[in-house]
């Protein structure tokens, strides 16, 4: 029995959407530890700053980045790579919160993807205007695992492509607390994220952020 009480309790992890085999938004999933998330960010962006890195071709990124987690992505003159050391510090990464760690977990499991095992957590802060152009995620070294993608802040469009870079892009829009999962027959598909308009969030100020846990090695 019901008596509407507890409606407003309710998790907000109501609506999935799968956008093809393999690949579902699960929208507001992140909403739940959202306090433990956006804090263990700002510990995070204190030990290894965010920063522009430089593409092979020697293009800034307009995306800001950093990583927790055993492995870092990061790019430079010499190529795309996961590193345990972040270069700017010549430290390891800060550890994988448990916020992060059991949110990208939890998230897996409600996509059908069990013992999923995060080693690497990108983190994306974009500003306006900062965007990211099509691509594959292929630098890890088991396309077995998925991928789990929080977004948080602004919202941005997600272009959501096939598995050739002709392929038309599926525009998706994303929200705070938006969790994507992707693996299996979707793992190696393309994608990007359009300009990020301007504006402001009450948890990321003027930002977009998005954290995506992979499994690196
Ligand atoms: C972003 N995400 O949403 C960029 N890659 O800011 C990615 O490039 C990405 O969201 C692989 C899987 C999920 C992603
Ligand atoms: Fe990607």
């Amino acid at each position: 029995m019901t008596f509407g009480l507890f409606e407003d309790m309710a998790p907000c992890r109501a609506q999935r959407e799968e956008l093809c085999p393999g690949a579902v938004v699960l929208r507001s999933f992140a909403r739940v530890n959202e306090d433990a998330v956006c804090e263990a960010l700002w510990f995070i962006t204190a030990e290894a700053p965010l920063r522009h890195m430089i593409t092979p071709g020697g293009f800034r990124m307009s995306v800001a980045m950093t990583n927790c987690g055993s492995y870092g992505w990061v790019t430079d003159r010499t190529g795309y790579r996961y590193d345990q050391i972040d270069p700017e510090s010549g430290k390891p990464w800060p550890r994988m919160p448990s916020a992060f760690f059991n949110l990208a977990q939890d998230a897996a499991v409600s996509a059908g993807f069990k013992d999923f095992e995060p080693d690497a957590c990108l983190v994306n802060r974009y500003e306006a205007g900062a965007r990211l152009s099509l691509h594959q995620d292929k630098d890890e070294r088991d396309f077995s695992a998925p991928i789990v993608s929080v977004s948080l802040g602004l919202p941005a469009i997600f272009l959501w492509g096939g598995l050739r870079r002709e392929d038309k892009a599926m525009r998706i829009p994303l929200m705070h607390g938006d969790v994507m999962v992707w693996g299996g027959p979707a793992r190696l598909r393309y994608h990007g994220v359009l300009p990020v308009k301007e504006g402001y969030h009450p948890r990321t100020g003027p930002y977009r952020i998005n954290l995506t846990f992979r499994k690196a090695r």
